[in-house]
C-alpha cells in the first residue's frame, strides 16, 4: 500500500496520532501538499462520509476523523500557505448559523490566504448580523458562506439579503460553497460566485474582482 492509501486509510481509523506524522513524511519525501489533500486525505474524509451516510460509521467515530483530518490540516497548513503575498483583497468567512462544519471552510480560508488575501475567520454557527458586522468593520471585498447542511443553505440567503438591508451589497461579492451548495442554488439565491472547492473558490473570486 502507497503512503498516501496509508495516510487514508489511518484517517478513517480515526488515527490522530500517526496521520499528521505520515503527512509530515509525504511533504518530506517531495509529495505536493496539493495532491496529499486531495488523494489522501479529502478521499479518506469521502470514505467516513459514505460510511456514515450509510450507518456503518457514527458521529464519534466521524469526529475523530475530523480530528485526525485537522492535525493533518496543521502540518499541511504552512506549504499551503505562500509567504510574503501582498494583500490580493479582505475576505469575511464562515460557516452559516446551525451549522458547525468547519474543515472546508477552513480549507478554502487557508488558500485564500496562499492566495495573498486577508482573511477574516469567523468560525462556524455564524449569524447573518455577525458577517453584516465583520464586513463592515473590515471594509471586505467578499463575504464567503459556507454550509454543509442541507437545512442549513437557505440561511445563506438570509446573509445576502441582510448585507443589502444593511446598504453593503453593491460594494462586496458574495461566494458560497460546501458540499449541498450548487450553481443553481448560489444563482437563486443572489450570490456572485460559486465554487466547488478551495481552489477553485480563489480563482472564482480573482476573476470576480477583475
Ligand atoms: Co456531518 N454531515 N453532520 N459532521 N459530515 C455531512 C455533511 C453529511 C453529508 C454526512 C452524510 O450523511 N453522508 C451529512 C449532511 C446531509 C445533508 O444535509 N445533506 C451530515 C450530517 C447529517 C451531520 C449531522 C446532522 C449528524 C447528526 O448530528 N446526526 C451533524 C450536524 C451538526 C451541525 O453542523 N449542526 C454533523 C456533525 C458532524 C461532525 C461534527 C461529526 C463532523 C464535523 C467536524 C468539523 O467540521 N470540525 C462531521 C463531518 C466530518 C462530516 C463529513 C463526514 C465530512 C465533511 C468534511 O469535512 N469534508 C460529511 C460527509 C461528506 O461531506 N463527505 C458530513 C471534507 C472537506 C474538505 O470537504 O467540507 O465539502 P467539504 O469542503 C469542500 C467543498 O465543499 C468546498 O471546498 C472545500 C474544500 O475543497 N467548500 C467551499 C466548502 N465551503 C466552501 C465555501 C466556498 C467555496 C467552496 O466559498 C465561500
Amino acid at each position: 500500500m502507497d503512503l498516501l492509501e496509508k495516510i487514508s486509510e489511518e484517517l478513517q481509523n480515526g488515527n490522530f496520532i500517526d496521520v499528521p506524522k505520515m503527512t509530515q513524511e509525504a511533504l518530506d519525501r517531495g509529495l505536493s501538499p496539493a495532491v496529499i489533500l486531495s488523494d489522501a486525505l479529502v478521499a479518506g474524509m469521502d470514505v467516513v462520509g459514505e460510511k456514515f451516510r450509510r450507518e456503518e460509521l457514527f458521529l464519534p467515530e466521524v469526529l475523530i476523523a475530523a480530528k485526525a483530518m485537522q492535525a493533518a490540516m496543521a502540518v499541511l497548513r504552512p506549504r499551503l500557505i505562500a509567504t510574503g503575498a501582498k494583500a490580493a483583497g479582505t475576505i469575511v468567512i464562515g460557516t452559516i448559523q446551525g451549522d458547525l462544519h468547519d474543515i472546508g471552510k477552513n480549507l478554502v480560508g487557508m488558500l485564500f490566504e496562499g492566495a495573498g488575501y486577508q482573511v477574516i475567520d469567523l468560525g462556524v454557527d455564524v449569524a447573518p448580523a455577525r458577517f453584516v458586522e465583520a464586513a463592515r468593520t473590515h471594509k471586505s471585498d467578499f463575504v464567503g458562506l459556507s454550509a454543509m447542511l442541507t437545512t442549513t443553505m437557505p440561511r445563506m440567503r438570509e446573509v445576502i439579503e441582510s448585507l443589502a438591508e444593511a446598504g453593503m451589497r453593491d460594494r462586496l461579492k458574495v461566494m458560497v460553497g460546501g458540499a449541498p451548495v450548487t450553481e443553481q442554488f448560489a444563482r437563486d439565491i443572489g450570490a456572485d460566485g460559486y465554487a466547488p472547492d478551495a481552489a477553485s473558490a480563489v480563482e472564482k473570486a480573482r476573476t470576480l474582482k477583475s
